[in-house]
């Protein structure tokens, strides 16, 4: 995620190339695990035109979606863009007709009417589906060969929220998704709905709420009994998006805030907890314990996102933008509406974290993130100039012992977030490997890393010959989820 907000994203290795490709046997270094059956799918996004205005932010450019497809030692690769309705209606006119991010008061006037969202954030897979996400729209139905874009999909009509987050989570006990639409009923709405949508596709169970202020709820954090929904400082009403300004200001004055209600309510119990300014973007995971909840977050000191300007006018702060291993405890029996926050580890970490999916809402031992290790070496002269320390290493933290494992990934590179994948047959947490692409500066090429997640060593690599798309988040399926074997024969 370095890449998107240090806002460089029309030039040097960002630049966007707008094509589209297959290779069919990527040229790899190491072996690649003969377990690893499936798909890494990671999803991002490139501008197909340059922004309409020169203060749009990063996270506006054009979904895209690749593949990382392994089976049988060897791993294929492919890209393409989400083919939206703005990307459609931009093709047609040659140039962008969007203006600022979410902000349609902004767009022309020949972008009327047109859905403006670019599905750039997540992939993720449901029901046999894939899909991308955009949290101010639904779900984008993507055929998992071909990476054609099929529709959007609303869940046979039981899904009501306008929207979708990019961040659903899972039930490793049920298969059940849970899941939630913010500016559920249209643009600065406070309406937010909660779902649980079986492992079928099916939604079983709506819960509606309202935010106190509308604000951007990126992540939240399931248990077995309780969901958790931060938001802090991110503001949007209609007066300010009729005056022209990006979707979201940062506002320090507003409280931050954490819900928790019962995942299987109505909503009526729903508590909010308030705190000092941070910046919530990504969660770990999250477990309920009796009346004691606590959650594994790497919030951020303060805002993130230099293009969402800070509504007082003060000139952007890097050094609140700055996140760390983090515990949150909610005491549900008591009065008081503040929580404890504890820091367990002093790196400072990219925020994109993972525990091993199969514990989620249940005790994980095990968290992992990317982090800048200043004690590794940058080779500048064949790297470049990298702004701030290149995000370098991958890090286990050890939540028993408190010990930290890391992976330096090497000279010239930069990375992108990194995704647990399961060793088959083994059912232990954190056994398995950690993969997620690299920027390699210097050779101006994407490589993939494959590590193993209990050693924190390499076993593998596989280089593309060029700079692959910027990813946000990608994710790893196995084959059976997606019945690959099949239609790959069928294609
Ligand atoms: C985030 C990412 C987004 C977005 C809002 O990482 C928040 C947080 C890639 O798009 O639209
Ligand atoms: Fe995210």
């Amino acid at each position: 995620m370095v890449q998107i907000f240090e806002g460089t994203l029309d030039q040097g290795f960002f630049a966007p190339q707008r094509f589209e490709c297959e290779i069919a046997d990527c040229e790899v270094s190491g072996t690649i695990p003969a377990d690893m059956d499936g798909v890494f799918m990671r999803v991002g996004g490139e501008f197909l035109y340059s922004p309409l205005l020169p203060n749009d932010a990063p996270l506006h450019s054009d979904g895209y979606i690749s593949k990382f497809r392994f089976k049988g030692g060897r791993v294929s690769y492919q890209g393409k863009y989400v083919r939206t309705p703005r990307y459609e209606a931009n093709l047609a006119a040659g140039r962008n007709l969007f203006g600022l991010y979410r902000n349609p008061f902004t767009d022309d006037p020949a972008a009327k009417g047109v859905n403006g969202t670019v599905s750039n954030t997540a992939p993720m897979v449901h029901a046999g589906k894939l899909f991308t996400l955009k949290e101010d729209a639904l779900p984008i139905e993507i055929d998992p060969v071909t990476l054609d874009t099929i529709a959007f999909h609303d869940f046979g009509g039981g899904w009501k929220s306008e929207t979708f987050t990019a961040h659903p989570k899972w039930d490793p006990l049920t298969g059940d998704m849970y899941a939630f639409g913010y500016e559920a009923t249209g643009l600065a709405s406070d309406d937010v709905f909660f779902y649980r949508v079986d492992r079928y596709g099916e939604v079983k169970h709506e819960i509606r709420i309202k935010q106190p202020y509308v604000s951007l709820i990126h992540d939240y954090a399931l248990t077995q009994e309780h969901v958790i929904i931060p938001f802090a400082c991110y503001y949007t009403d209609m007066e300010q998006l009729k005056a022209g300004k990006i979707h979201w200001q940062w506002d320090r004055t507003r409280p931050s805030m954490i819900g928790i209600m019962r995942r299987d309510g109505d909503g009526s119990d729903l508590r909010w907890f308030k705190g000092p300014e941070r910046c919530f973007m990504h969660v770990f995971n999250a477990q309920s314990d009796g009346n004691k909840v606590t959650l594994l977050a790497p919030f951020y000191d303060g805002n993130f996102f230099p293009f969402f300007p800070n509504i007082d006018g003060s000139p952007w702060d890097p050094s609140r933008a700055k996140g760390f291993v983090r515990r949150y405890t909610f005491d549900l029996s008591s009065k008081d509406d503040s929580w404890r926050e504890e820091t367990l580890f002093d790196t400072p970490i990219v925020d994109l974290g993972k525990v091993d999916h199969r514990y989620t809402t249940l005790p994980q031992r095990y968290a992992f993130s990317t982090f800048a290790d200043p004690t590794k070496p940058f080779d500048r002269e064949r790297g470049g100039e990298v702004g701030r320390a290149p995000v370098n290493s991958y890090a286990r933290f050890d939540l028993e012992d408190g010990v930290m494992k890391s992976f330096f990934a090497g000279e010239t590179h930069s990375l992108q977030e990194l995704t647990f994948v399961p060793r088959r047959g083994s059912s232990e947490e954190g056994d398995g490997y950690l993969i997620g692409t690299a920027s390699n500066l210097a050779e101006m090429r994407t490589e993939l890393i494959v590590v193993d997640a209990r050693k924190l060593e390499e076993v593998a690599r596989v280089y593309l010959p060029f700079r692959a798309s910027t990813q946000v988040h990608g994710y790893w399926w196995n084959a059976e989820d997606l019945a690959l074997g099949e239609r790959e024969a069928g294609a």
